[in-house]
């Protein structure tokens, strides 16, 4: 079972012991950013900032900040049994007779229960605030580096609808705030939200938008996790989960949002009024520039009585942002074998966050295979970002960063294995000529075979014989005690 809801989670970790409360004042304005950034860079707790200067709600933050916590959230031991999971509902046969479809009804009643579920009301309405009754000033959203445009909504689950399937899209796109009822909405072009507004700006309309922040952590999560088009973040929030996420209805919108998220924003973003947004310091490290993005409207308020507002810093890696990658890139990865079956592992490691490096071990089959998968990737949703992309064979480890320097220095030859491609690029990306639009490389370190034009004799990697390795390293672990007792 999933956690309940954020506060059930906070429980949690104080339970661990991986929480810290601070009781001093601390200012929203960059010095937040200062503890949240030791806090994460040292492996430490989740904050949660009781006495936030101006404010009533406390702020908590590095929420999933270590692989352990990442884990926890998710509900989770290892990755390997999301992995499984997944592998199980792809693995289903057809069904031979009544006595297999029989069989199925287990599985297909698990697939159903994870669905999210509608339900009347929720904690998220202990409040419920039309315009003019509250104030987006009053929630105590970071201004995070000192060159930021302004404060920033950083962990936002903002849903639309499409217009023509009419299914729900939950993503995670910073909001600015502007002053007491508007935003902007950064979703980038490329991104679903983007792709549903200009739907609107076809048919001059406006598009409805419901933001909910701080719902139990894989819930929120779910908001960054890059699925395909039509496909419910909030069906994947309930598989990870083991539960369905129960949502409940707008009060001013056609939108649903999790019932047990601490506050909600409900408005309207006109697509065609857009405002200058940023700049802001951002997950590359760098600050993303100044542009110009829609404006939300916010119409209504709806909270707990009582609210956490849940924030994350971006910056210099590795961030927050590190860990919930980590988790993306293992959940995702099932689902990519799937049409890449050659992949044996990938990799990104967070100095490339997300879309500037992907490491790939393969199953090398055929002359050009490992050319053949980095086009794959660059035509696979958001990996059509990935900068630079390296192939190896099934021998690397592309978790270990050392290993994949050492074997893909030593094999390759620049004049020969480099492929060279353009194309989409993030919009985050700052060295590309052009705005979301650049170069791509793909390094293929793999072996190289005759039929790759490659005629000289390839060399083994050195390893020692394992019987000897076995012996010898027995002999050394009594060497190493006696040489430890008798100093
Ligand atoms: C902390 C955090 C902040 C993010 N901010 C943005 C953002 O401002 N704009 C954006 O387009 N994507 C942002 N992303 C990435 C999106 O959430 C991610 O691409 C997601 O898949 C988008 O959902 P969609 O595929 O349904 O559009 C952010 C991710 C994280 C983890
Ligand atoms: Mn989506």
């Amino acid at each position: 079972m999933g956690f309940k809801d954020l506060g059930d989670f906070v429980s949690a970790l104080e339970k661990d012991g991986e929480l810290l409360r601070v009781a001093e004042v601390v200012d929203p304005r960059l010095e937040i950013t200062e503890i949240l950034d030791r806090a994460v860079k040292e492996g430490g707790p989740a904050v949660l900032f009781e006495n936030v200067k101006g404010h009533d709600v406390p702020v908590l933050g590095n929420v999933l900040g270590t692989h352990g916590r990442m884990l926890k959230a998710l509900g989770i031991e290892s990755y390997e049994e999301v992995d499984q999971r997944i592998n199980a509902f792809f693995d289903v046969k057809q069904p031979q007779g009544l006595l297999d479809k029989i069989r199925m009804l287990p599985q297909l009643a698990e697939l159903a229960s994870y669905m999210p579920k509608t339900v009347r009301s929720g904690p998220c309405k202990e409040v419920v605030l039309e315009k003019g009754r509250f104030s987006l000033k009053e929630l105590p959203v970071c201004t995070c580096w000192p060159e930021d445009g302004g404060a920033f909504i950083t962990l936002p689950m903002v849903f639309t609808k499409d217009r023509l399937s009419g299914k729900r899209n939950c993503g995670m796109y910073r909001m600015q705030v502007f002053d007491e009822t508007t935003t902007g909405m950064h979703w980038q072009l490329h991104k679903h939200g983007a792709k549903h507004a200009r739907q609107a700006l076809r048919k001059g309309e406006k598009i409805e938008v419901a933001v909910a922040i701080g719902s139990d952590p894989a819930t929120y999560f779910a908001g960054a996790m890059p699925l395909p088009d039509d496909v419910d973040e909030m069906l994947l929030a309930g598989f990870i989960r083991k539960e369905a996420v129960e949502m409940v209805r707008c009060e001013t919108v056609d939108l649903e949002v999790p019932a047990n998220s601490e506050i909600v924003l409900e408005g309207w973003v006109d697509p065609s009024e857009l405002r200058r947004e940023g700049p802001f310091g951002d997950h590359t490290g760098y600050y993303s520039l100044a542009d110009d993005y829609p404006v939300f409207h916010v119409e209504c308020v709806t909270r707990r009585k009582k609210p956490l507002y849940v924030h994350t810093i971006v910056g210099p890696p590795p961030m927050e942002d590190a860990f919930m990658g980590y988790a993306i890139e293992r959940v995702t990865l099932p689902i990519m074998k799937r049409q890449l079956p050659e992949v044996l592992d990938m990799h990104m490691p967070p100095e490339g966050v997300f879309h500037n490096l992907m490491i790939l071990s393969i199953d090398k089959q055929y002359p050009g295979h490992a050319r053949k998968v980095m086009h794959a990737i660059w035509g696979l949703g958001q990996a059509m970002f990935t900068k630079v992309i390296i192939v190896v064979d099934g021998d690397v480890d592309v978790q270990n960063m050392s290993e994949v320097a050492w074997r893909v220095l030593a094999n390759i030859d620049p004049g020969r294995d480099l492929e060279l491609a353009s194309g989409p690029m993030d919009v985050l990306e700052h060295a590309s000529q052009r705005f979301a639009y650049g170069g791509k490389v793909g390094i293929d370190a793999t072996r190289k075979w005759p039929g790759e034009g490659f005629e000289r004799e390839w060399p083994g990697v050195i390893a020692m014989d394992p019987d000897v390795k076995a012996r010898m390293g027995g002999l050394w672990e009594k060497l190493r005690r006696r040489d430890r007792s008798s100093s």
